[in-house]
C-alpha cells in the first residue's frame, strides 16, 4: 500500500508540476514506471505505467533535451537497479520487495539509442533501450540461453556437423552423461571434440528415467529435458569460438552430483579474439544463476508433516519373523512455512518417512516403489542394515519402478534410513529421511506415550520468510548455509496445533529422535524438562544415561530419550543451537493435569515465550 501510496505521490507532483510549471527545469516530461519481475527464467523489467503496461523491457522513448523520469519498483525479492551507461546513470539499489528507486535526467540533445540494464542481471534478460528522438533501437543480442544456433561475424562455418551420443546414468555413485557409440561409447562424461566452426549435434539419451538436460552456456545451447516420457533430445549449436567449455546438467543438483564434462573447440585454448557468445569464455563453475523470486505459493500444497504420534504400537516380546515393509518414493509440493510451498521429496508422502519397527532377528523385505511422477530416480540406505549400502545397491529405482531387497537386523537399536541417490545430500534435505527401530529381544521397558520426532535443514534459494512457492539451492546446500531448520518437514510443524505432542501429568514419554541433516548436529534438548534416561547414540543395548539437560545427536544418528512429567504446562522441543528456532524449529509438547506447587510455584510473566 505505502508502495502504491507513494508512487501516486511521486505522479501527482509531477503532474502538478507539469501542469503549474510547464518552463520550470524541474519539469518531468516524460515519465515511465517499471517493475522488476520474473518471466520464465528470465528477469525482466515490466512496464507499468499506461503508456508501457504490461510491456516487458519496453523500449522507452525521450525527445532530446527533454527531463526523463523513471520509477522503478522492486517487485520481487532479489537486488535490483537500472543503469544507462552510456550516460553515467544509476539507480539506487533495490534490496526489498516493494521498495522504490527513481532516476530524473536530461536526455541527450542528439538523437542516439541509450541501452538500460540491471547491474547484476543483465545477462538474466533485465535490458531495454532508450530511444531519445527518432533513433533506431540498438541490436538486441539474445539473453537467455536457448537452443539457437549463435551465427557468428568473424567464423567461418565449415559446414561439418560432429555428433555424440550421451545417456543419463550413474555411475561409482555419481551421477554422469555416458558415452555412446565410437571413441567415447562407455566413458563418463566423456571429452567432446569439434573444430571451430563445426556445427555440434549431442543426442541426450534418457538411461535413468530422471529428468536431465545438457547445457553448454557459452554457447548460449541448452537442451529441452529428457524424462522418463521423453525419452531423447537433441541439441545443436555452432562451434564458433576456440575453448574449453563446460556441458552439464542443469537441473538442481545434478551438475554438483557428476553431470559435467567438456567440450574443447579447436585447440582448446581460449583467444582473447574467440568471440564466442556469452559470458567471456569463462567455464563457470557454480550452478545455473539462482532466481531469487519465488513464483506464487502452490495453491495445492499439502501438509507434509508426520504427526509425531504417527507410529506403531511396541511389539513386546515375539519370536523373530518376516517383515514386509512398502515404501513409496513421492515428490509433493508441500507446505513449507506460512505462505511458503516447497516441492518436497518423500516417502510415503510425508517427512519424515513412516517409522518401522521391527525386533532383531527378524527378516525385513524392503520394496521400494518409486512414483510414476517422480522426476527423479530415488532408494533407500538403512542404517539398521548389515550389507552394501545399507540397501541402496539394490534400491536405485526408476520412476514408476519398484525394486527390493532383504535383510535381517543383527543389531538392536534406533536407526536412521535416508535415499542415497546423488546428491545424497540433497535428496535428504529435500525430505527424504525416516527411522526404523529395532527392538531388543525383551522389547523396551513400558512407557505410557512415545513420539516420534525427527530434524533437518533445507536449503531454499529464497531467504527464511520469504513467501511464495521456494526453490532448492544446492550452492547453500554445499557451503552449508541452510535456511530452514524443521522438525518433522516443515517450519515450526510441531509447534502448530496439528502436530504438538500431547501428554499428562504422572505419564513417562518417550521421544524417539533423530536427525536426518543432512548436515547439522542437532544438541537436543526439551526446555522445562530433564530427560531422566537418555539411550546414547541410540545404542538400546547400553544402559542409558541418566538426568541429562541435551544430548547430541548426529546427521544419520538418533536418541531415545525418557522423561516422567511432573507439571503441567508447555514445553518446548529445540535444538539448543537456539538461533535455529528463529528458522522455524522449535515443537511444543503439551502437558496437561492438575498443578504441583511442591515442584513448580509460580506465575506466568508475559513475554516468557514458554
Ligand atoms: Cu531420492
Amino acid at each position: 500500500m505505502k508502495t502504491i501510496k507513494s508512487i501516486l505521490i511521486v505522479l501527482l507532483i509531477g503532474i502538478l508540476l507539469a501542469a503549474c510549471a510547464p518552463t520550470s527545469a524541474a519539469v518531468v516530461n516524460t515519465e515511465y514506471i517499471l517493475t522488476t519481475a520474473l518471466k520464465g527464467a528470465d528477469f525482466v523489467y515490466l512496464g507499468a505505467s499506461d503508456n508501457i503496461a504490461g510491456i516487458s523491457n519496453p523500449v522507452l522513448h525521450a525527445k532530446p533535451g527533454e527531463t526523463i523520469s523513471i520509477i522503478l519498483i522492486n517487485g520481487g525479492e532479489g537486488e535490483h537497479d537500472i543503469v544507462f551507461p552510456g550516460i553515467n546513470i544509476k539507480s539506487g539499489l533495490l534490496t526489498k520487495k516493494g521498495e522504490t528507486t527513481s532516476l530524473t535526467f536530461t536526455a541527450p540533445q542528439k538523437e542516439t539509442a541509450l541501452e538500460y540494464f540491471d547491474s547484476s542481471h543483465e545477462k538474466l534478460g533485465m535490458k531495454g533501450a532508450l530511444l531519445v528522438g527518432n533513433a533506431a533501437a540498438p541490436q538486441q543480442s539474445e539473453a537467455s540461453p536457448t537452443s539457437t544456433i549463435e551465427a557468428s561475424n568473424t567464423v567461418k562455418e565449415t559446414g561439418v556437423t560432429v555428433e555424440y551420443s550421451l545417456e543419463s546414468g550413474l555411475m561409482d555413485g555419481k551421477m554422469v552423461f555416458m558415452g555412446k557409440g565410437g571413441d567415447i561409447d562407455g566413458k563418463a562424461n566423456p571429452a567432446l571434440k569439434a573444430n571451430v566452426g563445426d556445427k555440434v549435434k549431442i543426442i541426450l539419451t534418457s538411461g535413468d528415467g530422471s529428468e536431465h538436460d545438457i547445457v553448454v552456456d557459452e554457447f548460449k545451447a541448452k537442451s529441452e529435458r529428457v524424462s522418463s516420457s521423453v525419452p531423447s533430445v537433441v541439441l545443436e549449436f555452432l562451434a564458433n569460438a576456440e575453448g574449453t567449455f563446460a556441458y552439464y546438467c542443469s537441473l538442481p543438483g545434478h551438475r554438483q552430483a557428476g553431470m559435467e564434462g567438456k567440450l574443447v573447440v579447436g585447440t582448446g585454448i581460449q583467444s582473447a579474439s574467440s568471440g564466442a557468445a556469452g559470458s567471456g569464455n569463462q567455464v563457470s563453475s557454480g550452478s545455473a544463476p539462482e532466481m531469487a523470486m519465488p513464483a506464487p505459493a502452490d495453491a495445492n500444497a499439502v501438509d507434509i508433516s508426520r504427526d509425531p504420534a504417527d507410529l506403531p504400537a511396541e511389539i513386546g516380546r515375539r519370536e523373530p519373523q518376516k517383515v514386509v515393509v512398502i515404501l513409496e518414493t513421492v515428490e509433493v509440493a508441500g507446505k513449507l512455512a506460512d505462505g511458503s510451498t516447497f516441492t518436497y521429496w518423500t516417502f510415503n508422502g510425508k517427512v519424515p518417512g513412516p517409522f518401522v519397527r521391527v525386533r532383531v532377528g527378524d527378516t525385513i523385505e524392503v520394496h521400494l516403489k518409486n512414483n510414476m511422477s517422480s522426476s527423479m530416480m530415488h532408494s533407500v540406505d538403512f542404517h539398521a542394515v548389515t550389507g552394501p549400502g545399507g540397501g541402496a545397491v539394490s534400491t536405485q529405482t526408476k520412476p514408476g519402478e519398484e525394486t527390493k531387497f532383504t535383510f535381517k537386523a543383527l543389531n538392536a537399536g534406533l536407526f536412521v534410513y535416508h535415499c542415497a541417490t546423488p546428491m545424497v545430500a540433497l535428496h535428504i534435505s529435500n525430505g527424504m529421511y525416516g527411522m526404523i527401530l529395532v527392538e531388543p529381544a525383551d522389547g523396551l521397558p513400558k512407557v505410557d506415550r512415545e513420539f516420534y520426532v525427527m530434524q533437518g535443514e533445507l536449503y531454499t534459494t529464497q531467504p527464511f520468510g520469504t513467501a511464495g512457492n521456494l526453490s532448492n539451492d544446492t550452492t547453500k546446500l554445499l557451503d552449508e548455509h541452510p535456511e530452514y531448520f524443521v522438525f518433522n518437514g516443515a517450519s515450526m510443524a510441531l509447534a502448530s496445533d496439528t502436530h504438538a505432542l500431547r501428554a499428562k501429568t504422572g505419564e513417562t514419554v518417550r521421544i524417539y529422535f533423530g536427525v536426518g541433516g543432512p548436515n547439522f548436529i542437532s544438541s537436543f534438548h526439551v526446555i522445562g524438562e530433564i530427560f531422566d534416561r537418555v539411550f546414547d547414540q541410540a545404542s538400546l543395548t547400553s544402559k542409558p544415561l541418566t538426568d541429562v539437560q541435551t544430548t547430541l545427536v548426529p546427521p544419520g544418528g538418533a536418541t531415545v530419550v525418557e522423561f516422567k512429567l511432573e507439571v503441567p504446562g508447555r514445553y518446548i522441543l529445540v535444538d539448543h543451537a537456539l538461533a535455529r528456532l528463529q528458522r522455524g524449529l522449535a515443537g511444543y509438547l503439551y502437558v496437561e493435569g492438575e498443578p504441583n506447587t511442591e515442584v513448580f510455584d509460580g506465575t506466568t510473566t508475559p513475554g516468557s515465550g514458554h
